[in-house]
């Protein structure tokens, strides 16, 4: 397949700025961007999501530049709703330097910062230079800008668009970019880009965007109720990233493993076809998750998510590490191990309600430290049960789970 035919075939593409784009895809070599704002220290997996258009390009021969937004991060690009909390330079520094290690070790390409750029253009020139470009007119009729006159915006991020539209001419000049690629929602932002070049340099650059990776719900990719899911592994483990994607509906998995992997039309439909043959051995979640942590963090990472997983429900719990452990059941209710009585354990740290209650679970089999089922209700819990010395799983039932920390 040609390269505009693979990308409209994953749905990968919402918008072109121009129909020509399609050929020059497609036989010639192009040199883009993608740009990313250090809001934080790491990307998360919906940036993971937009950025992978990077290596797909590559592979058909264009070169990407992943920039991180050391000026624009200052400045905050216009919510639909309401206008950014600053972040202060340091921090902004801070992330700059966690993003620009980490789009290199995931990615490998060549990744620039527009604060080396926006931070040397004083105020006379920016207005002159870039201003002078650009009419109130047309600012105001973009999306997000114009969708904010209501609430309010104030004049520094009404600016931003103008920032991110000069980057793209400045990458043109110094790297010879002449495409820029996002998510959907930076439409308004890259056909400034393309307005500043036309008027300014009558020169013709290109913008593609892709649409939001959605779940069943119609919630953004990534977002979970709990904490995002970050690409950084001490922040996310693999474990925690293959439970979201091994949990992925069945209506959308096919549509992840187009948008999300680098497998080929033909091996997406084989996999379909065994899935639909029997959608509850989660064949094709299972082949995300691989595809995807195999990506991020290596196939190693992978066989132990994988291993992590197998041994949380059973006998081997107690080969895993207490990091592992605590990483995997982040977010359930803890309690203090000492020496204590099971039943007392079970009422004082509120998993039971009365004693009475607490050893009919126990007899009914229902209770279980480190997936060994209690069924002396005289038991003492000591030290030697806890897992790595530091953690021990108690399950009431199947569905309760509780740690306990030393
Ligand atoms: O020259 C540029 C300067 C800044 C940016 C891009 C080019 C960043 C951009 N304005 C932005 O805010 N991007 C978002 C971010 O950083 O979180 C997201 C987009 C999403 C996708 C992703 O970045 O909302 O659609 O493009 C990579």
């Amino acid at each position: 397949m040609k390269c505009f035919e693979d990308l409209e075939w994953r749905g990968l593409i919402k918008d072109i700025s121009s129909p020509e784009l399609a050929d020059k895809l497609n036989n010639e070599q192009l040199t883009f961007y993608i740009g990313t704002d250090p809001t934080a220290d790491s990307m998360h997996i919906g940036h993971f999501s937009s950025f992978l258009i990077a290596t797909r390009l590559a592979k058909y021969g264009h070169k990407p530049i992943l920039l991180i937004g050391g000026a624009t991060g200052l400045i905050g690009d216009p919510k639909p709703t309401a206008e950014r909390k600053m972040i202060t330079k340091e921090e902004v520094e801070k992330n700059v330097l966690g993003l620009t290690n980490q789009a290199k070790k995931i990615f490998g390409f060549e990744v620039v910062n527009n604060y080396d750029w926006i931070s040397k253009i004083n105020t006379i020139d920016f207005l002159r230079d870039y201003g002078k470009y650009i009419n109130v007119n047309y600012m105001l009729d973009k999306d997000i800008i114009n969708r904010r006159l209501d609430t309010g915006i104030t004049f520094c991020e009404f600016a931003y668009t103008i920032l991110q539209g000069l980057d793209f001419l400045e990458l043109n000049k110094t790297h010879g970019v002449t495409l820029e690629v996002a998510g959907s929602d930076q439409w308004g932002n890259i056909t400034t880009g393309i307005e500043l070049a036309r008027k300014k340099d009558n020169i013709e650059l290109y913008g593609l965007t892709m649409p939001l990776v959605l779940d069943s719900n119609g919630v953004k990719f990534g977002k979970t109720e709990g904490n995002a899911l970050w690409l950084d592994i001490n922040k996310t483990s693999s474990y925690e990233l293959y439970q979201y994607l091994i949990n992925t509906a069945d209506s959308c998995v096919i549509d992840y493993l187009k948008k999300l992997t680098f497998l080929t039309k033909e091996e997406i439909e084989a996999i379909e076809k065994q899935h639909n043959e029997a959608p509850e051995l989660r064949l094709a979640q299972k082949k995300l998750a691989e595809e995807v942590i195999t990506f991020l963090h290596g196939s190693d990472e992978f066989n132990h998510a994988l291993e992590v997983s197998q041994a949380l429900f059973s006998d081997k719990i107690t080969t895993l590490t207490s990091k592992d452990i605590k990483s995997s059941f982040n977010g359930v209710p803890t309690f203090k191990v000492e020496n204590i009585n099971i039943v007392d354990l079970l009422v004082n740290n509120g998993i039971c309600s009365s004693k009475r209650e607490a050893r009919e679970f126990i007899n009914n089999n229902a209770i279980s430290i480190n997936n060994t089922k209690i069924n002396d209700e005289n038991l003492v819990i000591n030290d030697s049960m806890l897992i790595d010395n530091e953690v021990m799983v108690l399950k009431k039932g199947k569905k309760n789970i509780y740690l306990g920390i030393k």
